[in-house]
């Protein structure tokens, strides 16, 4: 046994089944022991592309991902995934195949120091030494899996993957990472967050990203029912309570998010963070001066203008157990008004139009994928559009990048996500800029035969980037992809057919045959995107 072997070992031990990545000859050692040790690789177009596929592997399945790449260009391009899963909190191990342990920080092809490019976005980045293996690894998939949770760098010199594994380094040395290691708020903490919710007659619920990783999710629900506090969520939260509920508000912050504002300002006399991260918007760009409970495994990062009058900082999950406890409270929240907000809100978002717009192109969509199929999108107008217009009914449901925020996330997601549920339907959405960055990735969803309908929503703009000149009134200027119009799309990309859709109806049935498709589809839908204009950053 190899030190390869050894590393591999012990990553299979922890639950992980495939790893994404490019390779080189330095990274070759690894993927054979990946190979005989039985662990997947996945041959991916881009290393960013692998980090995020890592990510979403992590966020599907629980145990941490694994990315994999050469040294320098390889690293460079690793680490706009790895930043996803750092920002977006996402526990996984990034391996870099380096040079011979003799060789590091010289002068030399590829090389680059990468320890300080990866410290400022991973928990911990280490050099893998022939007398550390087993600890190392170990130690570093602890920490990726505590709380909160996030990437760990590991550097792989090729001399040290080759070297035989140190004969007093065992497995059993490795025990799986169990627990967050984050303990319930103070009695004190969790006694003054219940006078708090005692005392509001307007409660409501904002469910953020932390609330992803609590261990019982359904607590939430519970929470609210007992309460009857109607909730909001921001875009990565949503589907932790089935947006069909009743006290059910939507996402805050994204397409026509003054009436949300507008909404919780006026109405809310209490605002409760639950599992509230700040990262993927700040509360003082909604929250306006309504006194704010936060509720999290962190203390929340807030403007001075904020009323944040109590924090109850700890273990996520028991917190809203213990706020479910409480006795019923009272409110004066009446359910039409929630419903009649939710109509509102909802209406605003699909204006007339006559030509095909994305709000059309989404709800179609919707309609084809059953309430537990996957919809992984990428980051652009849209991303807006589909957060406030999409309903959610389940965790893990809804694949988006929010805190990292990066154009190339949707098909990665959408083939790490397939790869992990075999078994659940799974839609990928992007923006035709997304889709230039990132189609190289088709071919992976073609070689793992995986029958994926990858709707691009061809504006011929960056739009998003397009409304924000148009709010700041600047002029049109390198945001347009095309210029003249282009009737059909090419027959094919790498082999992965392609085909049209005009209307909502061919729209739905294109994504019921190719949802039905022995390997992946791309369906390219026309869309014309003036209505961003008035529902995105309103
Ligand atoms: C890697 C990266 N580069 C740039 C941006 C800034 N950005 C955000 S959205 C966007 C436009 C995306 O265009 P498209 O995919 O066509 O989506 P649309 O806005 O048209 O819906 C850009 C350039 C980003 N978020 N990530
Ligand atoms: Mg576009």
């Amino acid at each position: 046994m190899n030190n390869a072997d050894l590393i591999v070992a012990i990553l299979k031990a922890a639950g992980i089944e495939r790893g994404f990545g490019v390779p080189s000859g330095n990274v070759l050692p690894l993927m054979e022991a990946m190979r005989v040790g039985g662990i997947d690789f996945v041959l991916t177009a881009h290393e960013g592309s692998a980090g995020f596929a890592a990510d979403v592997t992590a966020r599907m399945t629980g145990r941490p991902g694994l990315c994999i790449a050469t040294l320098g260009p390889g690293a460079t391009n690793l680490a706009t995934g790895v930043g996803c899963a750092w920002l977006d909190r996402s526990p996984l191990i990034a391996i870099t195949c380096t040079l011979n342990q003799a060789q590091l920080g010289r002068r030399m092809q590829m090389w680059i120091d990468h320890q300080t490019l990866f410290r400022p976005i991973t928990k911990a980045s280490f050099m893998l030494r022939p007398d550390n293996i087993a600890d190392t690894v170990a130690q570093a998939l602890g920490i990726a899996m505590s709380e909160p949770q996030g990437p760990v760098h590991l550097d792989l010199p090729e001399d040290v993957a080759l070297a035989p594994a140190h004969p007093r380094q065992d497995l059993h040395a490795t025990p799986p990472p169990e627990g967050d290691g984050i303990s319930a708020p103070s009695p004190e903490a969790i006694g003054k967050a219940m006078d708090v919710l005692r005392g509001a007659r307007h409660p409501i619920a904002v469910i953020g990203a932390s609330a992803m990783r609590m261990r019982s999710p359904e607590t939430l629900r519970r929470f609210v029912e007992r309460h009857r506090i109607p909730f909001a969520t921001t875009t990565m939260a949503k589907g932790l309570i089935d947006e069909t509920h009743p006290l059910s508000l939507g996402c805050i912050e994204r397409a026509r998010r003054q009436l949300q504002r507008s909404f919780i300002q006026e109405q809310a006399d209490l605002i409760v963070g639950l599992g509230y991260d700040t990262v993927e918007v700040e509360y003082e760009a909604w929250a306006g001066r309504t006194p704010l409970l936060h509720v999290d495994n962190e203390r929340a990062d807030v403007d001075p203008s904020v009323n944040l009058i109590h924090e109850a900082i700890g273990n996520v999950d028991s917190t809203v157990a213990a706020l479910t406890a409480l006795d019923a409270q009272e409110n004066a929240w009446s359910e039409t008004a929630i419903a009649d907000h939710r109509e509102r809100f909802q209406a605003a978002l699909r204006p007339e139009s006559g030509t095909f717009a994305p709000h059309h192109a989404i709800d179609a969509v919707r309609r084809v994928l059953p309430s537990d199929g996957v919809l992984a999108f990428d980051v652009g107008a849209h991303t807006h559009q589909i957060a406030s217009q999409w309903t959610v009914h389940a965790p893990r449901t809804f694949l988006i990048t929010n805190g990292w925020s990066s154009m190339g996330f949707g098909l990665p997601a959408a083939i790490a996500a397939k790869l992990a549920r075999p078994d659940l339907r799974v839609v990928c959405i992007v923006g035709d800029g997304c889709f230039q960055m990132t189609c190289g990735e088709l071919t992976v969803a073609a070689r793992e035969k995986l029958p994926i309908p990858f709707v691009v929503l061809d504006d011929r703009w960056l739009s998003l980037i397009k409304v924000k000149q148009e709010r700041r009134s600047f002029e049109h200027y390198g945001t347009e992809l095309f210029r003249t119009d282009y009737p059909s799309p090419p027959a094919h990309y790498f082999g992965v057919p392609a085909v049209a859709a005009l209307t909502p109806a061919r729209l739905e049935a294109e994504l019921t045959k190719a949802l039905g498709a022995a390997g992946p589809t791309v369906i390219e839908a026309y869309v014309d995107p003036s209505h961003y204009s008035e529902t995105v950053y309103d």
